[in-house]
């Protein structure tokens, strides 16, 4: 009876339509749970990954019920039914071996950063890949059976056009519930891997294949012409650098440490009489410190991936968007990693507890010329070592270390840690610092995730000491971005002697000042700078006390130690400040009341338009310069392209191992120069979950291994947009 029904139902051609929407539903929900890692938690999650295949399934194969003739319309469905498995299975293969998506580049083989699926990549194919095509198979039999029958009915244009509008309209839906669940979701794209969760994989080709035919259309048009305009601007804003700082780092290694969300204003702050950040406290106010009073973030929506572009390239991020997010796969960097190894011998690593693919990293930092990327595959990831954005700090530094020590030396190392990330959450068992009481447990928690990261930089520092790394190295320890959003600000305030009724917007842009420090051992010249300056300044401040000159390269900061340094911070949204002025919104605040300017004199009106139309030109340049590709034309003197497809952050700690046993006595890692021992039990650690895992003592290598697992953080509920 019910076979009948079935048979009868399958033999109409929407009824055979509707059959393959649901088999192609159910194969993806199952890949879905079975193959990707997309961190889905809670019911909201869940529906929405449901949900997700519906609009484009019934879009793409609502095509086929346009045409009228049998033939051709069953072929039709089934060729597409066909080409979106095709593109689920080749994404299933493609994400074991990259933990990523496939995009339209890597697709038609245009990728600059992974080769895309190669004979071997089928190597990777499982069992239970089945799934996927074994309906293919049925179908056919269904039809060879004549259980299944052509239907020579063709469906009334009317119908289709009726589920086309349907599909389309649901796939607003869907975005929109892809927007309630992340904020920000297609603005911002954090993660290729949020994307699906929220709007399925094939939506996900779709809009990854509109913004890559925008980028080419604007890169196919660039020429090497447009580089006048910005070469001509750097030339002349190039500041040239401080002799008596020129190269007084020289040799040493570089140790980056990014400070997740932490504000200037904790520095030396007080809460209830405790200092909240002691240990950070005491670098900035050290002799052997250049700390910075009046350095500003300067990131759009891409927040941390802003901040690190800034810092390494000194070119702005977008004013739309993250930089990493949608260039980052293909544009051309010249890079600190990059240019370091070239000039100056350095190794180079990035050490950050998330997933790789969170701002593409793991595919910007190819073309920025990073050696090796240890991300949350690379540290034990258990439920009990992670915060929201992955593994806790004091386990990330402790952590790095067995890969740390195997780095040869000089090498530029950037570790990026977490747990300072709204809403600030940290479990109990971290926690020694009381909270504060402004009645918002995001501003009020706040506090006790700075003293948790200041901790950790301590331990860190103590490990530095120890394993005598510290006295080679200059540490560079900065805030990426503010961790209280404007609104919150007014919960703030009272902590800062301020009065919510009185703040003002130039309020909120003072509150953009993050640490910037160089921490020098050795040097007793150091001391609290005043100078105006923002991330994007850090590069050539960098080089220059490398003694690397940064004339030749494309930068829009400029030495922060120079005299002719521009002290004009040009934020994303076209506001500035200077030393003595902030241009908010249009309005002019005097710095030093506070105050707004109503009636500026005209010569101050003409100086503030003259530097706002600066801003805007940097910025404005900035952008042409990444929208357009253009450094793929501009090739510094001494400079070699960085060529992505050297660079495989799989297996990084065997091949840090090997370089250290082909280099033999050579080799100048930490680990070589401890007579080919591990430095681990200098590292001394108050954190909780080391009781348990602890490897200090353990074999090393056998640690590793067992360690370099998937992990398993999931993706925060709350918004990193805060
Ligand atoms: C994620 C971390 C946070 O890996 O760097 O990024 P944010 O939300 O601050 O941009
Ligand atoms: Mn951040």
């Amino acid at each position: 009876m019910y076979l009948s029904k079935l048979k009868k139902s399958l033999s109409s051609r929407f009824g055979f339509f509707l059959l393959l929407v649901f088999l192609f539903w159910l194969k993806t929900i199952a890949v879905y749970l079975i193959d990707f890692q997309l961190g889905v938690t809670g019911i909201y999650q869940y529906a929405v990954l449901l949900i997700n295949p519906i609009a484009t399934t019934v879009l793409f194969f609502g095509c086929a019920l346009y045409i009228k003739r049998t033939t051709p319309a069953y072929l039709t469905l089934f060729l597409i039914y066909i080409a979106n498995s095709a593109l689920l299975l080749f994404n299933v293969i493609y994400y074991r071996e990259f933990t990523d998506f496939m995009t339209i580049n890597v697709i038609f083989g245009y990728s600059s950063v992974s080769e895309g699926l190669t004979t071997s990549s089928f190597a990777l194919l499982k069992p239970q890949d089945i799934i996927i095509f074994i309906d293919i198979i049925l179908i056919i039999l269904g039809f060879a059976t004549r259980f299944i029958k052509f239907d020579r009915h063709p469906i009334p244009t009317k119908h289709a056009a009726a589920i086309t509008s349907f599909a389309l309209f649901f796939l607003v839906f869907n975005i929109t519930l892809g927007e309630i669940g992340r904020p920000q979701l297609l603005t911002r794209a954090f993660d290729r891997n949020y994307l699906v969760k929220y709007l399925g994989i094939d939506t996900f080709t779709l809009y990854d294949g509109l913004k890559t035919a925008k980028n080419n259309q604007v890169r196919n048009e660039a020429t090497s012409s447009d580089l006048n305009s910005i070469l001509k601007f750097t030339k002349k804003h190039y500041a040239k650098a401080n002799s008596s700082m020129f190269g007084i780092a020289k040799g040493r290694n570089v140790i980056v440490i990014h400070l997740e969300s932490f504000e200037q204003f904790l520095i030396n702050f007080r809460l209830n009489g405790k200092e909240v950040t002691p240990f950070l406290n005491s670098i900035y106010n050290s002799k052997s410190t250049y700390s910075f009073s009046n350095f500003f973030n300067q990131v759009g929506q891409g927040k941390t991936s802003d901040a690190e572009n800034m810092l390494e390239t000194s070119t702005y991020g977008l004013s739309q968007g993250s930089l990493f997010s949608s260039l980052g796969t293909d544009n051309t960097f010249e890079g600190a990693p990059a240019i370091l190894n070239q000039r100056a011998g350095y190794s180079s690593a990035v050490f950050h507890g998330n997933k790789g693919s969170f701002w593409n990293r793991s595919n910007v930092y190819k073309n920025l010329g990073y050696q090796n990327f240890f991300d949350a595959s690379y540290f034990n990831t258990n439920a009990n070592n992670l915060t929201e954005y992955g593994l806790k700090d004091k386990l990330l530094f402790h952590d790095s270390v067995k890969y740390l020590e195997r780095l040869q030396q000089p090498f530029y190392a950037k570790f990026i840690t977490v747990s300072n990330h709204f809403p600030y959450e940290l479990d109990s068992q971290n926690t020694s610092f009381k909270a504060a009481d402004t009645g918002d447990t995001s501003v009020d928690n706040y506090f006790v995730t700075a003293h948790y990261l200041d901790q950790a930089v301590k331990e860190f520092f103590d490990y530095l000491k120890k394993s005598g790394l510290y006295d080679n190295s200059m540490i560079i320890i900065y805030g990426d971005h503010y961790g209280i959003s404007n609104s919150r600000n007014l919960k703030l305030a009272s902590l800062l002697g301020k009065s919510s009724s009185t703040w003002t917007d130039n309020d909120n842009l003072q509150m953009q000042r993050v640490p910037f420090m160089i921490h020098l051992p050795g040097t007793q010249n150091g001391g609290v700078q005043t100078q105006y300056g923002g991330e994007i300044d850090v590069l050539p401040t960098l080089l220059h006390l490398l003694g690397i000159s940064s004339k030749r390269y494309i930068q829009f900061g400029t030495d922060l130690f120079s005299s002719e340094h521009d002290q004009v911070v040009a934020f994303r949204n076209e506001n500035f400040t200077t030393p003595k002025y902030s241009v908010v919104n249009g309005n002019i605040y005097d710095n030093s009341t506070g105050l707004q300017i109503t009636h500026p004199s005209a010569s101050l009106a003409a100086k503030i338009k003259k530097e706002s139309a600066k801003v805007n030109t940097e910025l404005t340049l900035s952008d042409t310069l990444n929208n357009k590709n253009l450094l793929r034309f501009y090739v510094p003197k001494g400079f070699t392209p960085v060529n992505p497809k050297n660079y495989n952050y799989k297996d990084d700690f065997g091949e840090i191992s090997k370089i250290q046993k082909i280099l033999g006595k050579k080799s100048t890692s930490l680990w070589s120069k401890n007579g080919n021992k591990t430095t681990i039990s200098d590292y001394v650690s108050d954190a909780p979950e080391l009781k348990t895992t602890d490897d200090n003592a353990k074999n090393v290598s056998s640690a590793v291994a067992s360690t370099k697992n998937s992990s398993s953080i999931s993706e925060s509920s709350s918004s990193s947009g805060d």
